[in-house]
């Protein structure tokens, strides 16, 4: 009994003194020069990643908006985006063993703009990614499939790395954006998922537990992820049938509206 708390103890303490580590390193001199003689060209970088998430976000919603003009519903629930906080930008940094250097970061970090499409059947992620890639400006970086090949602890979700142009006032960048497309229940597992990984004070006991609970949870909704997209291809036997497979966007005005054959 004795030994166990003395256990825990040292446990508290080493976690403190990791905390404190870290936190120095992140305030290290190296840094808080790179911030003072970097801060205009980071704003810049930052805006540059800002206009390519516009960029890929909206390529997604003219797909949802044409889609959903073909087949009378929307493939995509929702999307969500953003710029990787310092923070977590300076810890990737770090655990890469990078330069404190803007050509480094923009080189290196694949994710400092992120887009996260979610949809509700796993098979039009798939097809979201494909009309996407076809773009003659997405220049395809990486793909990692955690669909096909989750995680070991569970994470499910497609990403791809691209690079997208974006049109300045003197000259064409392309910068790089990572898309992760999910199912809903794909981004509810992960938002817990990463929410308990940032809790400080869960006992060390119950951390191998939480874990397999988990795992267990992302198979069970992996499961009925299969199942819904069961649902789904059997209801699409009784949809009406399209117009010759042809996008409405295409169809004459008259007979987009159905006014003439
Ligand atoms: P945040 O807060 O989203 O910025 P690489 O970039 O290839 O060198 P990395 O970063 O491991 O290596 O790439 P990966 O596996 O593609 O992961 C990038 C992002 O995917 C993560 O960003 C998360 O958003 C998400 N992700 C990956 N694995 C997991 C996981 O196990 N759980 C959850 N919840 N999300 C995951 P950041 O930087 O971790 O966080």
């Amino acid at each position: 009994m004795k030994t166990e708390r003395n256990v825990m103890k040292i446990e508290e303490i080493l976690a403190e003194r990791l905390e404190r580590f870290s936190r120095n390193t992140l305030m290290s001199d190296e840094f808080l020069d790179f911030v003072s003689q970097n801060t205009q060209p980071m704003e810049t970088l930052m805006a540059y990643y800002r206009c390519a998430i516009r960029e890929v976000q909206t390529k997604f919603e003219v797909l949802n908006e044409e889609l959903s003009v073909q087949y009378d519903r929307n493939p995509i629930e929702s999307i969500k985006s953003r710029t990787k906080s310092l923070d977590s930008l300076i810890r990737k940094i770090r655990r890469k063993n990078l330069p404190m250097a803007l050509d480094s970061i923009e080189a290196n970090i694949k994710d400092v703009a992120g887009v996260r499409v979610i949809c509700s059947f796993t098979d039009d992620i798939y097809m979201l990614a494909e009309s996407f890639l076809r773009q003659d400006d997405i220049f395809l970086i990486e793909k990692k499939d955690y669909i096909k090949q989750p995680k070991e602890n569970g994470y499910r979700s497609l990403h791809l790395i691209v690079e997208v142009p974006i049109f300045l006032k003197d000259e064409t960048r392309r910068m790089k954006v990572e898309v992760q497309l999910r199912t809903i229940a794909m981004d509810f597992w992960a938002s817990l998922e990463h929410k308990l990984r940032y809790k400080k004070n869960i006992p060390n006991e119950y951390t191998e537990e939480l874990a397999r609970e988990l795992k267990a949870c992302a198979e069970e909704s992996a499961r009925l992820d299969a199942r819904m997209q069961q649902v789904k291809n059997r209801l699409r036997d009784y949809e009406e049938p399209e117009q010759d497979g042809k996008s409405p966007f295409l169809l004459p005005l008259p007979m987009f509206l159905g006014m003439s054959e």
